[in-house]
């Protein structure tokens, strides 16, 4: 089959990306310069002295053979899957065994077809197109030991994973095949939505139409379609799919209006429920305006209770409350470590500010917020929210013996909340740099406690590192809006230390603890590791970017959609 003359972009990938290639190019920075402060002024400043054309060129060619070597490790990860677990979901990289633990419709091919398309892998793709024509999505095949796990798909993972992927493949591809299916696994899974207020339960059993009892209490699982239903609503025009998005968008406005005391995370809790409120509107060529209030909302929650910094090396971190009190745990995830990259992205494209908002409709929490941001200057402090987290994440992976991050780990309680510490540098001139932005240097874990460890401020709560791509995505959306190679060179070392602590010789393994060198291996890839890692990892490092940050939006599983143009008509 040719699907190759039916690519829609490729003209226009090369001249993004050339804008593109003359940013990254100026950066240059020699590997070891990982812990110098940031300092975006002088690097926008860079000359162009012949010299300084002879070092782009070598600057250049080098990103582009570590791009080039992401490739390879795409190629060890995929091709171990297809050898050993080709027609199940995933692969056991240490047992060489293959698992159906979502669905069982190989959601390790789904997660990586976008990822083959950037990368150029075309026969992979073209292979993996001919079996997903023969999908069969009306049957679940979760077994385990030869019995049915369960009978439903699990509505949010098979959202991101495999609706995410086909329609991703689409945009790139332009293969109508796969907006077929994913218009038929979309009809299958909306049963979900037929409840009271229009959100989706956690499963539907995608044959006969039924579904699991009542909505999902995880506000990430109940909140991340939108972008999903959207997209195949403007590309399909059909009104069905669009009313699900709507209706999940308005129930959602309407909650948050009369939103009091429940507890609050930016971790696994609701991690994607944050990042599609600002995604929608982006996506939507920045029409749903709802969307765009519920994120500036939800932000100034998050940065009036949420946000600390520690007492000796100023790290900043976000960490989630519980109850009704709000007290916070300081436990430190690393599924939050999205955060820093989705504040970057809307202090890029968006000229924020809190001037859409109207106080007197908001309850009185909401008001209190808003209250306290209003004097700021919102782009720079959600920007220098963004650097401060992008930085820790990447320190509790620089701290590790292995040069992992852990799952989560457990700050200092005696940290203080950012906004007061920069509420009162502020007041006191603001000497010195700002809090969470001071410089910082990795010092190696010696050992692991449950209790914070004086020169570190934090200790490891839970030490597994899972091929997580939250870092690695919050690096690349700092290298591409602020053209510093530093973040480049710190997603570099992350690289090198997945590729000489995970790989196995048919794949990539998960650690069972980041806090020592070798780690040991645990008998698990996710396909998200083949859908976000190594795409973000490529993406950091290629020149010539294939999916601009102001064309495309990334859904949580790292699947690229392109941003609307024009009003969205629907039948
Ligand atoms: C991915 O499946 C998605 O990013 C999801 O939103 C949460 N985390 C995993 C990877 O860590």
């Amino acid at each position: 089959m040719s699907f190759l003359p039916r690519y829609k972009s490729a003209r226009y990938f090369a001249a993004a990306g050339a804008a593109i290639f003359v940013v990254a190019t100026l950066y240059y920075i020699q590997p070891g310069s990982l812990s110098r402060p940031l300092n975006r002024e002088s690097s926008w400043s860079s000359g162009s002295s012949p010299w300084q054309h002879h070092n782009d060129a070598a600057s250049s060619a080098l990103w582009d053979s570590r791009a080039k070597q992401v490739v390879g490790s795409f190629r060890h990860s995929y091709g171990g899957y297809l050898r050993y677990a080709a027609g199940f979901d995933e692969l056991k990289p240490l047992s060489l065994r293959a698992i159906n633990n979502f669905n069982g419709w190989n959601v390790s091919m789904y997660d990586s077809l976008d990822t083959m398309l950037l990368m150029g892998l075309h026969e992979e793709f073209s292979d993996a197109l001919s079996v997903i024509e023969d999908a069969d999505f009306s049957e679940i095949r979760h077994f385990r030991n030869g019995t049915v796990q369960s009978q439903f798909a699990p509505f949010f993972e098979t959202v991101i994973r495999y609706l995410g992927g086909l329609l991703s493949a689409y945009a790139l591809s332009g293969e109508p095949i796969l907006l077929a299916k994913a218009d038929e696994l979309a009809t299958a899974l909306e049963p979900a939505f037929d409840t009271k207020r229009g959100l989706p339960v956690f499963g539907v059993h995608t044959g006969t139409g039924s579904t699991t009892k009542g909505i999902s209490g995880i506000l990430a699982e109940i909140a991340t379609c939108q972008m999903e239903w959207s997209y195949l609503a403007h590309v399909t025009g059909s009104s069905v799919h669009y009313s699900k998005a709507d209706t999940v968008i308005n129930t959602l406005a309407e909650a948050m209006a009369g939103q009091q005391g429940a507890s609050r995370s930016v971790g696994a809790a609701a991690d994607s429920a944050h990042e599609y409120l600002l995604k929608q509107y982006l996506l939507t060529g920045k029409q749903d305006v709802a969307s765009l209030e519920m994120y500036l909302l939800t932000i100034n929650e998050v940065f009036t209770r949420l946000m600390y910094v520690t007492p000796n090396r100023d790290l900043l971190y976000v960490t989630d409350t519980n109850g009704e009190d709000f007290t916070p745990t300081h436990h430190f995830e690393h599924l939050s470590c999205f955060f820093p990259g989705l504040l970057a992205l809307g202090a890029h494209t968006l000229p924020l500010n809190l001037s859409i908002i109207d106080p007197d409709k908001l309850g009185p929490e909401a008001q209190r917020a808003y209250y306290r941001l209003k004097p700021f200057d919102l782009s720079s402090l959600h920007m220098a929210a963004a650097e401060g987290l992008a930085t820790s994440c990447w320190l509790t992976y620089a701290d590790m013996p292995s040069g992992l991050g852990p799952e989560i780990a457990q700050m200092d309680k005696h940290s203080r909340p950012w906004l007061d510490a920069v509420e009162e540098w502020h007041a006191a001139g603001e000497s010195g740099p700002m809090p969470g932005l001071s410089e910082k240097v990795p010092m190696q874990l010696a050992r692991s406690s449950k209790a914070p460890l004086e020169p570190w401020d934090y200790a490891i709560r839970r030490p597994e590192y899972f091929l997580r791509p939250e870092t690695i995505e919050s690096l690349y959306i700092m290298w591409r809006v602020t053209g510093d190679p530093v973040w480049r060179e710190r997603g570099w070392a992350i690289y090198e230390a997945i590729e000489e602590q995970c790989r196995t010789p048919v794949g990539y393994a998960s650690l069972e603890t980041v806090a020592t060198n070798p780690g040991k291996k645990i008998d698990d890839q996710p396909s998200y590791f083949l859908a976000e890692t190594l795409k973000y990892l490529y993406l950091l490092f290629v020149n010539d970017d294939p999916v601009p940050l102001d064309k495309f939006v990334f859904n949580t599983e790292a699947h690229p959609f392109p941003i609307f143009h024009g009003t969205m008509s629907v039948q």
